[in-house]
């Protein structure tokens, strides 16, 4: 730190310098992330000084925060949720699994997941000393049931389906994992982070919710296809023992349940906004226009004997394109934002709220090049 502070519009310059660096969202398909609506970042500069670590001081914030509960649960196929914003996705599955954990006495826990779960479970079954069993996927890269029952043994705490794959927007057959997890009594956590905010939208109806009795909790981010800020991540519990599993007494008159203590409202009157202002109708809009883009995308990939991995579910599209390590590294020469998959190597575009059909058509006429002449 320097001895004399700068004068401030040399820091902003600095600062104007650092963000000019940083990647257009015009260009970027490899993010789950997009530009935030307007709405909410009027929201979240409004609650800039916000702290739910300390809701005593923040009633009106932390009013916000229980009524974007609500609407998620209502979303979500129920009207009893209980949960709390979160950071993100990978706080709501540490927390999710801290309750699997905390409700049983097994000595040795071992949790179930997809080999497709997001690498947020590595990270909980590190910290909550879980033994993490990863059951195999199906041709279309869901997870095998069969593979689930022959994991589950009297240590199983919990069951993991995930409702939007991070690497190919899959989805899970919960429905099944649900009878299991009932039949069973094992805890069972739908990782919808991604997914959450798009499949109550579609056409086709994919239960994966609280409709299901099996279904214990979910983690469902509004800084994902929310449209909302950063942090702004869902996680919900079926019963209201459950979060209160997660309860910490402190000095203070409020005990908490969060897994960081001081946690900004900001991100969350945000959501609070948009989730009100767009209504289910505006986040239908949000999710046909992506899962218009996505066919469009198909079509253009298939026109240029590019075939998907599987075909689309959500607005993600894995390529299976030849010669893929060239193709990516021709393409960010050409300022493209993509990502690749790992089993099987692929060619991964999200069509996020951000991507445009121009931009689409773009990419897909640098794509045709760069093949062309990678071929
Ligand atoms: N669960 C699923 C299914 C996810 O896809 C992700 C993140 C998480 C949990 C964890 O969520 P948080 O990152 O909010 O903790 N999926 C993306 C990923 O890690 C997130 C992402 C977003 C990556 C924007 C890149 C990016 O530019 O791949």
């Amino acid at each position: 730190m320097d001895e004399n502070g700068v004068a401030e519009g040399e820091v902003l310059d600095f600062l104007c310098q650092a963000r000019e660096r940083d990647a257009s969202f015009d260009r970027v398909f490899s993010s789950m992330c997009t530009r935030p609506h307007p709405l909410a970042i009027k929201a979240h500069q409004k609650f800039i000084e916000t702290n739910l670590g300390d809701p005593h001081l923040f009633p009106g914030t932390k009013e916000l925060e229980d009524s974007v509960i609500a609407m998620l649960a209502s979303l979500l196929g129920t009207q009893n949720a209980s949960g709390y914003i979160t950071t993100g996705g990978t706080e709501s599955n540490i927390q999710a699994l801290r309750v699997a954990r905390n409700l049983s006495s097994e000595r040795n826990p071992n949790v179930i997941v997809p080999a497709s779960a997001h690498f947020s479970f590595e990270k909980a079954a590190s910290i909550l000393g879980l033994e993490l069993r990863k059951a195999s996927l199906d041709k279309r890269y869901r997870v095998d049931i069969t593979s689930v029952e022959n994991l589950i043994d009297e240590n199983t705490i919990a069951l993991v389906g995930i409702a939007g794959t991070t690497e190919y927007g899959q989805i899970d057959p919960i429905e099944q994992l649900s009878h299991i997890a009932s039949s069973e009594d094992i805890f069972l956590h739908v990782d919808a982070a991604f997914g959450g905010l798009i499949i109550p939208f579609l056409e086709e109806d994919h239960k994966f919710d609280f409709r299901l009795d099996g279904v214990s909790s979910i983690t469902v981010d509004p800084h994902k296809m929310g449209a909302s800020t950063i942090p702004s991540g869902g996680l919900l519990f079926r019963r209201r023992e459950h979060l209160d599993q997660l309860m910490i007494s402190t000095y203070m008159k409020e005990k908490q349940h969060s897994l960081t203590g001081t946690r900004s409202g900001a991100s969350i009157a945000a959501t609070y906004a948009v989730f009100k202002h767009l209504g289910r109708r505006g986040y239908k809009r949000i999710v046909d226009r992506c899962m218009r883009l996505t066919k469009i995308a198909e079509k253009r990939a298939r026109s240029l004997d590019i075939d998907p991995v599987i075909k689309p579910v959500l607005n993600i599209i894995a390529l299976s394109v030849q010669n893929l390590d060239e193709v990516v590294s021709k393409l960010e020469k050409r300022n493209w934002y993509v990502s690749t998959t790992i089993k099987p190597k692929a060619l991964r575009l999200i069509m996020m709220p951000h991507i445009t059909e121009e931009s689409l058509r773009s990419f897909f006429d640098d794509l045709e090049e760069v093949i062309s002449y990678v071929r």
